[in-house]
């Protein structure tokens, strides 16, 4: 938290912090900006907040706000984004060459020096951003270096860098709440084509999956917010905004089952109607006592997000999931139970994943694709997203992670390309199944009944010769320009 200042220094102009978000797919809110900006005491900082993805010309936008900057922040993940944030934070340096330029969020928390060789970026911030950015600032401020700040790796005026000790996991309850205010909320709403608001209410997570970053960045821990004021905060957000529905962007959002419950019932006894969505491990699922499954659904649960990765039981043993898919099945009884929409993403092509273990996934997707029209099923490829356990065994084996920033940012499975592990018959093979299932299975007009009978029959049967459908579609709609 901030420290009070003296009141001096309160009247004083307030210093101004430029945060950047880079042009990414999708429209979610820039919760990471939220959060550190939200953090600095608006007494003494104007946060200006630009989101790449809401602005036609996102360098004239970073251009005008450079002057009287304080600094220059970037929220950074791996993949695309760090193309457009490169691009922003040279355009900042060529400008304004002293402004100190910050990259925090996922890529830096995983290479924290590495990023630091690029010279546009001065300071890296790793993990939890709150304190970190908060002391950086004040100490920016008042002219001091960056030497024992916790948190941050810098560049030294002599070009070494130093990397400062990390900084422990705070509980997110005592950080100051998040002021949409500083984002231009109704353009989200437009841009989404609801009025759904994203919201965090917790961060990190206490599992191991090995092919997740967050044990590396997080270190297994998990801090959340206390329910009563949550569903205060929301109701407070409810009465600015008018929303239907809150999208919760939590990692797991079921991590502790009584605070959940407390939430549930918070939002019931308010009054609030609104639904939301929000994720759930399957192990979870089948612990959630029944009361709270229903006093979730009746404070307005609609979807849940339940990550399966594989259908599989040995493969989600090596991916240290700790799950079974018994357990997704049962979670999944529940959702059916209570009209709870579901998201069930899967990955294929781990490092040595065999052909019975793929068409495992694909049997599981089509199982649960056709319990109910409100059940996705989308099949990615494994990327070995850096500071994951998969990885370090990969690198180990001789797998080249890329090592600049330029090849990072084209490292990015939103593309949807495989990986080295995937041989171009299974290829054909996840591509056909992805395409057959969502044709077979997507609400469509009562002509392509027809079409969709046979896209059923082809999943079925394991039947994708001869897709004519598929070179059909890709004639007539071109592929998607992604990130
Ligand atoms: C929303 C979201 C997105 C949005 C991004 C929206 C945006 N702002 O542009 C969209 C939908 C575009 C997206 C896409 C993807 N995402 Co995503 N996404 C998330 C999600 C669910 C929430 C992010 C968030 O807002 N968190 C809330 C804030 C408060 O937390 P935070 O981001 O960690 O920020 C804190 C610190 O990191 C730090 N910090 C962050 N930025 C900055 C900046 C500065 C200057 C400082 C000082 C500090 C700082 O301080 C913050 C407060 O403590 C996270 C999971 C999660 N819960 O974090 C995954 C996550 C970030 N995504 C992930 C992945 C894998 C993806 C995809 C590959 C998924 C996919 N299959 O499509 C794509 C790839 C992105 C790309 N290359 O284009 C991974 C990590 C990837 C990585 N290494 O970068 C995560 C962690 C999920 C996971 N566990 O696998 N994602
Ligand atoms: S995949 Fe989900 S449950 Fe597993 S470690 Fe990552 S955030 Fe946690």
């Amino acid at each position: 938290m901030t420290d009070t200042p003296p009141a001096a220094v309160r009247h004083a102009p307030r210093a101004k912090v430029v945060l950047y978000n880079p042009r990414a797919v999708f429209f979610t809110m820039p919760l990471a900006l939220l959060a550190i900006g939200s953090e600095l005491d608006p007494d003494l900082y104007e946060v200006v907040i630009i989101d790449g993805r809401l602005e036609s010309d996102p360098e004239g936008a970073v251009r005008a706000q450079l002057p009287g900057a304080l600094c220059f922040g970037v929220t950074v993940l791996t993949g695309a984004p760090i193309s457009d944030a490169l691009r922003m934070s040279r355009l900042a340096k060529r400008v304004r060459p002293e402004l100190p330029v910050v990259w925090g969020g996922w890529h830096p928390s995983m290479f924290a020096r590495e990023c630091l060789l690029e010279p546009c970026v001065d300071v890296t911030v790793r993990g939890q951003g709150e304190e970190t950015f908060t002391e950086i600032v004040q100490r920016l401020a008042a002219g001091r270096t960056l030497e024992g700040c916790l948190g941050c790796t810098v560049r030294l005026a002599d070009g070494s860098i130093l990397e400062n000790p990390p900084r422990p996991l705070a509980p997110v309850e005592k950080f100051r709440a998040h002021d949409y205010g500083l984002i231009p909320v109704e353009r989200y709403f437009e841009l989404k084509g609801k009025r759904q608001l994203d919201y965090i209410s917790s961060q990190g997570c206490n599992f191991r999956c090995a092919f997740c970053s967050d044990p590396f960045v997080y270190g297994r821990k998990w801090v959340g917010l206390e329910p009563t004021r949550m569903a205060l905060r929301l109701k407070e957000l409810w009465e600015r905004y008018r929303f239907d529905d809150v999208n919760f962007q939590d990692e797991t959002f079921f991590t502790r089952a009584a605070r959940i419950q407390a939430f549930a019932q918070r939002v019931v006894d308010s009054g609030l109607r609104i639904t939301w969505a929000a994720t759930m491990r399957a192990d979870q699922g089948v612990r959630l006592p029944e009361e709270v499954w229903a006093l979730c659904k009746q404070s307005g649960l609609r979807r849940l997000l339940v990550g399966v990765e594989s259908g599989s039981d040995d493969m989600l043993k090596r991916i240290r999931k700790d799950i079974r898919i018994e357990q997704v099945f049962q979670t999944v009884a529940k959702m059916l139970h209570h009209r709870i929409a579901g998201h069930f993403p899967f990955i294929v092509g781990f490092p040595d994943e065999n052909d019975a273990s793929i068409r495992a996934t694909l049997d599981c997707a089509r199982r649960l694709r056709a319990l109910s029209p409100d059940f996705l099923t989308p099949i990615y490829y494994f990327k070995p997203y850096p500071g994951s356990e998969l990885v370090r065994e990969a690198v180990a084996r001789g797998f080249h992670l890329p090592e600049t920033l330029e090849a990072w940012s084209e490292f990015d499975y939103v593309a949807g390309l495989p990986g080295p592990w995937v041989s171009a018959r299974q290829f054909t093979l996840v591509e056909r199944f992805k395409f057959f299932q969502e044709l077979g299975w997507k609400r469509a007009p009562r002509a392509a009944r027809m079409l969709q009978r046979l896209a059923r029959y082809r999943c079925a049967r394991d039947q994708y010769r001869w897709p004519v459908e598929m070179l059909l579609r890709r004639w007539l709609v071109p592929a998607e320009q992604l990130s």
